[in-house]
């Protein structure tokens, strides 16, 4: 429960309502904010919960004409041109625009926070069908998921489909060239590396795509006895730690436009062409993407030739603290494990096995985006919690 309003009054000329909360803190909203979020019929759509008022009609210099408190729960505001707005105080409170309730909102709408990890890593674990049947398993998973960036779902079916399901449970799979999900096994003349018995050195999936999938989901349905032994990163730290220990490596690949390729046939033909900076970070420099696969990373490289040699360097320390023992953790996923992986985040890899007439190794992944999974996180957070 919020507390009650006890006091309300318009200041700076009318450009400000001020809100004087019953436990003595204050909040101070906009008018222009206030006036483009009236929650009457004629300026929003509760069916939609989206704004029917149209930009062209809002006066961004907008004052009020009168506030008034209303049983200390409501505030009304009249404009100037005798429209009325009325506003909860619950509905306030939760958008006050201080520093700290912003924070709140953020990490309520988000989930912002990061563990990282390192060969010390608890590879967090929980029942596949769990987490298909119960509300309050499938929150953990994706809790987990956000946070840790990787989780192990035990005990599925040793049959191609389970990822479909998976799928389902949280709404729907991102379709790419490879299918709606795909098969990790040695095939004859591969249209990807991934597709032989090699190694894969620590790569994130698909950054030819614009938009690369966040979520991946590799489910175990045959296991070789000799070899095939995964490894997985944690690339934040990592780049982290590469941005103290060689600033201008982490400069030079946060920067550098690298040319992926990927063309073939599987789903259906496809060219694909994208360039895609290695560390991808946002304006206050936080690494949000690592887009790095060495297989598709192209032959064109649209850089200057001076900054080649540079470029290279930067990539070999990044690989190299990716690689070192402190901070790659090593597993063999057995049959009817799914791991489910941040593919934005964990840099996942191989062993070799050998290669032999029978397919020895059989994986089925599939790949999901952030916004799908994140939407299921939340909608099991209402449901388990019971709040809004
Ligand atoms: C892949 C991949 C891992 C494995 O298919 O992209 O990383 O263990 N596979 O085969
Ligand atoms: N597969 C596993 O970036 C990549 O090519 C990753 C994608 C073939 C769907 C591999
Ligand atoms: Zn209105
Ligand atoms: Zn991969």
């Amino acid at each position: 429960m919020s507390p009650g309003i006890q006091k309300v009054e318009a200041l700076d000329e009318g450009h400000f309502v001020c809100v004087k909360w019953e436990d003595g803190s204050e909040s101070s909203y906009p008018c222009v904010w206030l006036r483009d979020n009236c929650q009457c019929p004629l300026c929003f759509l509760p069916s939609a919960g989206a704004r029917r008022l149209l930009f062209e009609d809002l006066d961004v210099n907008i004052t009020v004409k009168q506030v008034a408190l209303a049983d200390r729960k409501k505030i009304s505001i009249t404009w100037p041109d005798e429209h009325t707005s009325e506003y909860e105080a619950e509905w306030l409170k939760k958008r006050c625009f201080s520093e700290e309730a912003r924070a709140v909102m953020r990490a309520d709408l988000f989930l912002p926070e990061c563990q990282y990890w390192g060969s010390d890593l608890q590879l967090p674990k929980i029942s596949f069908e769990e987490i298909m049947c119960n509300d309050e398993s499938a929150y953990t998973w994706l809790c987990t998921l956000k946070k840790v960036g990787i989780v192990l779902l035990t005990g599925a079916a040793t049959r191609q489909g389970e990822l479909i399901r998976l799928g389902h449970r949280i709404g729907f799979l991102r379709l790419t060239f490879y299918g709606p999900t795909w098969q990790v096994q040695d095939k004859a003349d591969a249209n990807n590396v991934a597709y032989t018995t090699g190694r894969l050195c620590f790569h994130t999936d698909y950054p030819v795509l614009q938009h690369p999938p966040g979520v991946q989901f590799l489910h175990c349905i045959k296991q070789t006895a000799a070899g095939g032994e995964s490894e997985v990163v944690d690339g934040f730290h990592v780049s982290n730690k590469l941005k103290k220990q060689n600033p201008e490596a982490y400069q030079i690949l946060s920067s550098t436009a690298v040319n992926y390729v990927d063309v073939g046939v599987d789903y259906c033909d496809f060219a694909v062409h994208c360039k895609q900076r290695i560390i991808d970070m946002d304006s206050r420099g936080q690494t949000i993407r690592i887009n790095y696969n060495n297989a598709t990373r192209d032959t064109v490289f649209d850089i200057p030739a001076e900054k080649v040699r540079p470029f290279y360097a930067a990539l070999k320390e990044f690989n190299d603290l990716l690689n070192s023992a402190e901070h790659k953790f090593t597993y063999k996923l057995k049959p009817g494990d799914i791991v489910t992986f941040d593919n934005w985040r964990v840099l996942h890899g191989r062993q070799s096995y050998p290669s032999c007439s029978e397919v020895a190794r059989h994986l089925e992944g599939a790949y999901a985006d952030w916004d799908v999974v994140m939407s299921r996180l939340r909608l099991l957070r209402k449901k388990v919690l019971n709040k809004d």
